[in-house]
């Protein structure tokens, strides 16, 4: 029996051996289902952490979806907008540069009317000017007709009355031949109470209207204003001035007994002196201005 248990023995101990290292390696399978569970609760953990995560992410992503899709439309908008802006503007440019154009167009326009008015107003007024500088002209030759007319009309008021009163008029002097007759000194005297004097003749034409005149009227012999009873030969006239030119008859003149007076001498109508107190009849001379 007992080497039935001897025998028993070494399986017992091997058994208990196998048992041991058996318990030992179930202990360590248990502690290493222990760390095992351990890891995959952590695990577990982990995953609920990064599916909560996940989810916020998932959620975050379609925000940020939501609002990439309202910024696409919201550029898709401006785009628009900015195009029909761009548009506008253009039409805008357009319009602007036609309005430039235009306005230098009524520019021009302008810059030309005003040239053409300024000149037209430059020919307006030169010829203005032109017509008052005429009608001034015009006005001053009238007046001066007028006052000429005025002088001729009284010129010849004054030939009407000299002529009606016996005076003759000739180059600007009125003649008187009187009808009676006077010595030298009388003669003179009645031409100065009359304005007049004793004819002065200095012009041959002056001369030539005398001698027709006289020689017209027969049988007359005048007195003129020729003397030289302040110094014998020396001849001068009423007014003072020195005889330059004579019409002297032939022989004439001779101071034939004293004969410093002058006649005109019908016959030859030339002039003769003779003595001042013999009566004649004569010729007075005012001037007619
Ligand atoms: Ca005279
Ligand atoms: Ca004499
Ligand atoms: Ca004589």
């Amino acid at each position: 029996m007992i080497t039935e248990r001897d025998q028993l023995q070494p399986s017992y101990t091997n058994l208990i051996k196998e048992r041991d290292q058996l318990q030992t390696s179930y202990n360590s399978i248990i502690t290493e289902r222990d760390q095992l569970q351990t890891n995959y609760n952590s695990i577990i953990t982990e995953r609920d952490q990064l599916q909560t995560s996940y989810n916020s992410i998932i959620t975050e992503r379609d925000q940020l979806q939501t609002s990439y899709n309202s910024i696409i439309t919201e550029r898709d908008q401006l785009q628009t907008s900015y195009n029909s802006i761009v548009t506008e503007r253009d039409q805008l440019q357009t319009s602007y540069t036609n309005l430039i154009k235009e306005r230098d167009q009524l520019r021009t326009k302008y810059t030309n009317l005003t040239t053409e008015k300024q000149l037209q107003f430059k020919i307006q007024q030169t010829a203005k000017e032109e017509l008052q500088s005429r009608y001034n002209t015009m006005r001053n030759q009238m007046d001066l007709l007028q006052r000429e007319r005025n002088g001729l009309q009284q010129k010849l008021n004054d030939i009407y009355t000299n002529n009606a009163r016996g005076w003759l008029y000739f180059r600007s002097s009125f003649y008187y031949i009187s009808a009676e007759k006077k010595n030298w000194d009388d003669s003179r005297q009645y031409c100065r109470e009359r304005g007049a004097d004793l004819v002065i003749i200095n012009s041959r034409e002056e001369q030539e209207f005398l001698a027709n005149v006289v020689g017209s009227i027969k049988g007359i012999i005048a007195w003129i204003g020729l003397t030289d009873r302040h110094t014998e030969g020396r001849w001068k006239w009423v007014d003072g001035s020195a005889l330059i030119t004579g019409y002297w008859g032939d022989g004439e003149p001779n101071d034939t007994g004293e004969e410093d007076c002058v006649e005109f001498y019908p016959v030859n109508k030339k002039w003769n002196d003779r003595q001042c107190s013999a009566t004649d009849q004569w010729i007075c001379e005012k001037s007619a201005a």
